[in-house]
């Protein structure tokens, strides 16, 4: 893939497999019988779709990240060097029908839902035609199968129990995913959650991303105990995935949505992943100042779309289909940017539709209508609640 000089950890801008990588990628996917049986029937669409992802969700990080040096936008939250973890796991689902609830740095699983790239953009330029209209960068969709995230991290560890429930009260072969971050783990929320998918056994999937540190606090700073043992904790299903290796951490969750699909309730996927940047795109140099070069240089080699593509060349993709992929994401990536700009000049959004939307209305005030609350029938049993 093309890399990008200045926007890019310096790690991936010449980046090539250091010795053994390949091998090591190798090794990870065939350690396991059932997860290389998985694998193996993915068609080569399905492999250059995996590719395709994660090049998309780089890219459209990229162009972030040039607005954010451009001064269009004051800063922005990336998945860089962590788009294995996404990827692999939404393409493990069944799109047409399962859910996901992303966090911001999981920006990859709206695209792949289907949400078009451009509406992801404008969300950040706050435009009047953005999914919210201007009003927040948290991006759902659940015509799309997408729940909107909201900026408090393990809040959406409740929620997806709460949809999974739904799923298993009617009787629908389906099944709900999010990703937690190793801080968010920490959360009131997140034991809450887990708790109640473990005692439903809901079909919910939790896919805990260990990127090594939250904002600025290292994993050995914020957990004294192993950090697999959270679903030992709450008794349901757990297991670890490179979280670097697309495939593997698309096989790990395919085999864990297919067991909660089938009724045997939740499961944690562990993936190990790093952050190659700051929290954000403004504490970058903190980061690194917070962090021993060795780790950056230790993930640096294992740049998740590097390896890959990589190793499907190892395995006979010739390098024209890859760059034909790549050609085709770099088009949809720069018409994305162009409609999003020019929306940016001619759909501000006007200040007396910042009220529209921000909390529920009854259908009579949506109609025009008085939205004064009618007083309750004569006889009717309904009390109000004393709390
Ligand atoms: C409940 C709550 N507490 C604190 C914050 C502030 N905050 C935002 S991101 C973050 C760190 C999250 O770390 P992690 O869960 O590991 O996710 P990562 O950012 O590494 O992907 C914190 C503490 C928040 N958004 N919500
Ligand atoms: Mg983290």
């Amino acid at each position: 893939m093309k890399r990008y000089s200045m926007f890019d950890p310096p790690e991936y801008v010449d980046w090539k497999p250091a010795a053994g990588i390949i091998e090591e990628y190798q090794r990870t996917i065939s350690r396991d019988p059932q997860r290389a049986n998985v694998i193996s029937q993915l068609t080569q669409k399905q492999l250059l779709d995996l590719y395709a992802g994660m090049l998309r969700f780089r890219l459209h990080d990229i162009t972030l990240r040039r607005w954010v040096k451009q001064g269009i936008l004051a800063k922005a939250w990336l998945g860089t060097g962590e788009e294995a973890v996404t990827i692999g796991s939404v393409h493990a689902l069944d799109r047409s029908i399962d859910k996901v609830a992303p966090m911001i740095r999981n920006a990859g699983a709206c695209h792949e839902m289907g949400i078009p790239v451009v509406d992801m953009l404008l969300e950040y330029l706050g435009t009047a035609d953005s999914p919210s209209h201007g009003k927040d960068l948290h991006v759902g969709d659940m015509d799309r199968g997408v729940i909107a995230p909201v900026s408090q991290v393990g809040a959406l560890c409740p929620v997806v129990a709460g949809v999974a429930l739904a799923f298993k009260q009617r009787r629908e072969p389906r099944v709900v995913l999010t990703w937690i971050g190793d801080g968010a783990t920490k959360t009131t929320a997140f034991h809450e959650g887990m708790n109640f998918a473990a005692v439903l056994r809901v079909p919910a999937i939790y896919v805990l991303q260990n990127n090594q540190i939250a904002l600025g606090t290292r994993f050995q700073q914020h957990q004294a105990g192993p950090f697999t043992a959270w679903s030992k904790a709450y008794g349901i299903k757990g297991v670890s995935c490179d979280g670097n290796n697309v495939l593997d951490t698309y096989a790990a969750t395919r085999l864990s949505a297919n067991l909660a699909r089938s009724g045997n309730g939740p499961a944690i996927v562990f993936a190990e992943t790093f952050r190659m940047g700051g929290h954000a795109t403004h504490d970058e140099k903190e980061a690194r100042e917070i962090v021993a070069p060795e780790v950056f240089e230790y993930w640096g080699k294992r740049d998740p779309i590097g390896m890959y593509e990589y190793y499907l060349e190892s395995q006979g993709t010739p390098k024209s289909a890859l760059d034909a992929v790549e050609g085709d994401v770099i088009d949809e990536i720069s018409r994305a940017e162009r409609d999003a700009l020019i929306s940016r000049e001619s759909n501000v959004p006007k200040p007396e539709t910042a009220m529209e939307n921000v909390y529920a209305e009854t259908r009579a005030a949506r109609a025009g209508k008085s939205s004064t609350p009618r007083p309750p029938k004569a006889g009717s049993t309904r009390k109000t609640p004393s709390k």
